[in-house]
């Protein structure tokens, strides 16, 4: 075995000579992450032979010869399903991958013939790229290293009267009994984070985004430990601070307040620094039509969640990341995943209004100089785009087939290019029918613009 350090400063030398890139997908659950890294996988090992990949001009100009997958470094994190995401997709009929939970990573050696015509002669070169798949909700705690206990409790009040609020009743009559300064029961404690937890998760069920702390609903092999644990006390105040420090380390209070440290130094903080901060690049991918089929609510919930996932990558100097983790991505990609399910003179709109849904995260990420590009995709295409004859017009439409098996032609709706207003809500002018995966004839998996993805990238490192 060779020493760690040799292999830290070995990974160095190949990244330094463009040979090595670590690579990242993130969203919120459902976004399209699994779909999207097997796709990848399955382009890249048909490179060269039956992918369709002329946006990626390494493979248009004939130079990508291929990619095999090789064992991965990490040895601790999980192995990507490929296999297994591959064989749901071959089944009959059809099927998408199970939904994954964690992290996991694969490592795919591509080779290449480079384009400069210096290096005539046939010579071959290798990428070694190192994929890695995480869940976007962990991104969302990045803004409680910003907090302590109290000002995250006061953070985290609920706006009273929406649908969101209602999810977590029971949990809400249960901590309005508490009293901070009381000596904790730790059974009830654990029933509460319970109702709590239970409240996250039918929040999630129900469409909603914004959820914190994020490891709660992915708890992984943590679930049932002490460290998740906590949840925030509704009703205290700024100026209770003092009154609250001062209670014994058996209070309910400061119980809480310890539980909220641990996990942000055992949980929190391990990922940014031992994952997070390693990857050169990620696409974060965005089920912007889900939401937009789901209603105003949860629209504006997926904005708030997406204003906060963007955090983590604001590089700014000042910005909360660059103080604790100084990382050093250098490019972003964000992607409107599922584009199949619109007709495709919706795709620019689509892009737009993903544009206008990070707005602001987006302003941050310029004005930080971190190179950012927006684009909407389909991983793994389900529909094939058809005209159709009404009354003497041409119109746009899609044919596919429904989970149920019911084969369908539709036109599901006009994708607004700017964020809806109470017009386009009001018309609830949207249809979003999930379609089964088509059965395939062999070749490489169908897509949309994954290879502009890819390009935006790994391109560069294939010239
Ligand atoms: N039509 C279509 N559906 C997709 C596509 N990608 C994902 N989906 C759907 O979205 C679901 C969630 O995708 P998945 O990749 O498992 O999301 P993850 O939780 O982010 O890994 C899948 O089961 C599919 O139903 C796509 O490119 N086209
Ligand atoms: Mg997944």
């Amino acid at each position: 075995m060779r020493h760690p350090l040799t292999r830290e400063l070995h990974d160095l030398l190949e990244r330094g000579r463009d040979r090595q890139l670590r690579l990242a997908v993130t969203g919120l659950s459902r976004s399209g992450k699994t779909a999207f890294l097997t796709s990848l996988v399955n382009q890249l090992r048909h490179a060269g032979l039956e992918a369709r990949l002329d946006l990626l001009p390494a493979a248009r100009e004939g130079r990508l010869l291929g990619a095999r997958r090789v064992a991965q470094q990490d040895l601790g994190v999980p192995r990507f399903p490929y296999d297994q995401a591959m064989s749901a997709l071959d089944a009959t009929p059809p099927r998408w991958p199970e939904p994954t939970r964690g992290i996991s990573e694969l490592r795919l050696v591509i080779r290449y013939r480079p384009s400069r015509r210096r290096l005539l002669g046939g010579e071959t070169r290798e990428l070694t790229l190192d994929l890695f798949d995480y869940p976007g909700e962990w991104l969302l705690d990045l803004p409680l290293l910003g907090h302590d206990y109290l000002s995250w409790s006061q953070a985290q009040q609920p706006t009273i009267g929406c649908e969101r609020a209602g999810l977590f009743a029971v949990w809400h009559d249960a901590v309005s009994t508490l009293d901070p300064a009381s000596e904790v029961d730790e059974a009830r404690l654990a029933e509460i984070a319970e109702h709590y937890a239970a409240g996250l998760r039918a929040a999630r069920e129900a469409g909603f985004s914004d959820l914190q702390p994020g490891r709660f609903l992915l708890p992984g092999e943590l679930a049932g430990a002490p460290v998740l644990q906590f949840f925030p006390l509704p009703g205290i105040a700024e100026a209770d601070r003092d009154t609250l420090a001062a209670l014994p380390a058996q209070s309910l209070y400061a119980t809480l307040a310890r539980r909220f440290d641990h996990y942000l130094q055992h949980i929190v903080k391990p990922f940014y620094r031992e994952h997070f901060r390693r990857f050169d690049r990620q696409i974060v991918l965005v089920d912007v039509l889900g939401a937009l089929n789901a209603g105003p609510e949860r629209f504006e919930d997926l904005s708030r969640a997406l204003a906060n996932l963007m955090q983590s990558f604001d590089y700014g100097r000042r910005s909360l990341l660059s103080r604790l983790f100084a990382p050093r991505i250098d490019r972003l990609a964000i992607a409107a995943t599922k584009a199949d399910h619109v007709t495709p003179e919706q795709h620019a709109r689509l892009v737009g209004l993903l544009e206008a849904l990070l707005a602001e995260p987006l302003k941050d990420l310029r004005f930080a100089d971190v190179p950012v590009r927006a684009l909407s995709l389909a991983s793994i295409r389900a529909t094939e785009a058809r005209e159709v004859e009404q009354r003497g017009e041409t119109l746009p439409a899609l044919r596919g087939t429904t989970l149920a098996g019911e084969e369908v032609l539709m036109f599901p709706g006009e994708v607004p290019n700017r964020l809806p207003d109470a017009a386009f809500w009001a018309r609830q002018g949207f249809t979003f029918t999930a379609f089964r995966p088509l059965p395939r004839e062999g070749g490489a998996l169908p897509h949309i613009r994954l290879d502009s993805a890819l390009d935006w990238l790994i391109g560069d490192k294939l010239t």
